[in-house]
């Protein structure tokens, strides 16, 4: 009896290229290939291209990439042009947002942060292309806007982080330098500056649902997975037309938990989750430094943390071996 194929045991058949739905539009506007990758064709589809060259994603690469040099010159400029200090450097290298000094200036001078607020303009306009791009797409296509507002979710913590929260305190300064190791120097800085971030409610909720997307996907994508056999990775199919994959899915989850989802509102689960992690994640920096000054203090008024704080030490003390000897 033949096998049903899954993605384990894939037979790839090359036939002529799949060119896409017609949506009535000039083909012109879509370049590159396509062509076939044996090995892409292992993990997805293996054909690569066209991809759909429009109006708003030329303008953001465009724009990114203006920005991605200023960032990369401002790098190279740190360590006075010397190609092995930027490679060995590069993971320290950064460009810092404008100095306290400045506030909100339009343009400080470039060398106190001004070249942060350039780099910074032509990134998020070329964010926010990116996102028109998408919106684009999907309505041409006809699809539903799930993408672009789970898309749009992300943009809104980026932009609390680099613009909003900076506009309300009153300077650039507070915005997240562009850099690997600074970007995460400045988060665990924010976190000392404001009394332990670990108290703000919104950044507990943006844990849970970050926490809570990936155990989610974990669940669904191992369900489709052990049902593959059945066929249960053509989900569309199994949700219209309930059979044997579908069923045994959730199947299992009823016995094992009691509840199951269905093969729709899985998606839903899913799709929220990972939405609520920016968007909790962005209250809660919004409300630091702006309503709340010290979480810590914040957690001790409402009865989450305790008065002393030597009586439940949040750091332990380093100098003292975990085992009591
Ligand atoms: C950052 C925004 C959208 C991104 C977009 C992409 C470009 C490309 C490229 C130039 C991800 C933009 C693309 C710009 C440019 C080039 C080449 C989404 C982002 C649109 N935390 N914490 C979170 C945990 C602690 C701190 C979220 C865990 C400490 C700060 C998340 C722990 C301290 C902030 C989370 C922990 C601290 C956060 C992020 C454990 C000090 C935030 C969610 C176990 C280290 C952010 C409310 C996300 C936030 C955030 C998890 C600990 C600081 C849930 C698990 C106590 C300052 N933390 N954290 O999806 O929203 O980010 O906070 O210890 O700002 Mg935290």
């Amino acid at each position: 009896m033949a096998a049903y194929q899954t993605i384990f045991n894939q037979v790839q058949v090359l036939g002529p290229p799949e060119m896409g739905v017609d949506i009535g539009r000039d083909t012109r506007e879509r370049l590159g290939g396509p062509i076939f990758s044996y090995w892409l064709g292992k993990i997805g589809s293996a054909q690569i291209g066209p991809v759909y060259l429009g109006f708003w994603g030329v303008a953001s690469i465009i724009f990114f990439s203006v920005g991605f040099v200023i960032i990369g010159l401002n790098m190279a400029a740190q360590v006075d042009w010397n190609p092995v200090l930027f490679v060995r450097e590069f993971l320290w290298l950064s460009l810092d947002p404008p100095l306290e000094k400045h506030g909100l200036k339009v343009l400080p001078p470039l060398k106190e942060g001004g070249w942060w607020l350039i780099a910074g303009f032509f990134i998020t306009a070329s964010i926010l292309l990116w996102w028109v791009r998408m919106y684009r797409r999907a309505v041409a296509l006809g699809l539903g806007l799930h993408v672009c507002w789970a898309f749009a979710a992300a943009i809104w913590l980026y932009l609390v982080l680099g613009f909003i929260r900076p506009l309300m305190m009153g300077s650039w300064h507070h915005a997240v330098p562009f850099g690997i190791f600074t970007h995460l120097d400045w988060t665990n800085n924010f976190s000392i500056e404001w009394g332990n971030l670990f108290w703000n409610p919104f950044h507990c909720l943006s844990i849970v649902f970050l926490y809570g997307s990936a155990l989610l996907f974990a669940m669904h994508g191992a369900t489709v997975l052990s049902v593959a056999q059945y066929g249960g990775e053509r989900e569309p199919e199994q949700i219209a037309d309930r059979g044997t994959a579908s069923e045994r899915a959730a199947l299992f989850w009823r016995w094992t938990m009691g509840f199951n989802a269905t093969m729709e509102s899985i998606h839903r689960w899913a799709w929220w989750f990972a939405m609520l992690t920016t968007l909790t994640g962005g209250i809660g920096i919004l409300l630091t430094g702006t309503v709340v000054d010290d979480w810590t203090v914040w957690g001790q008024k409402h009865g989450i943390v305790p008065e002393d704080l030597d009586m439940w030490p949040v750091t332990p003390d380093s100098t003292v071996s975990s085992w009591g000897e």
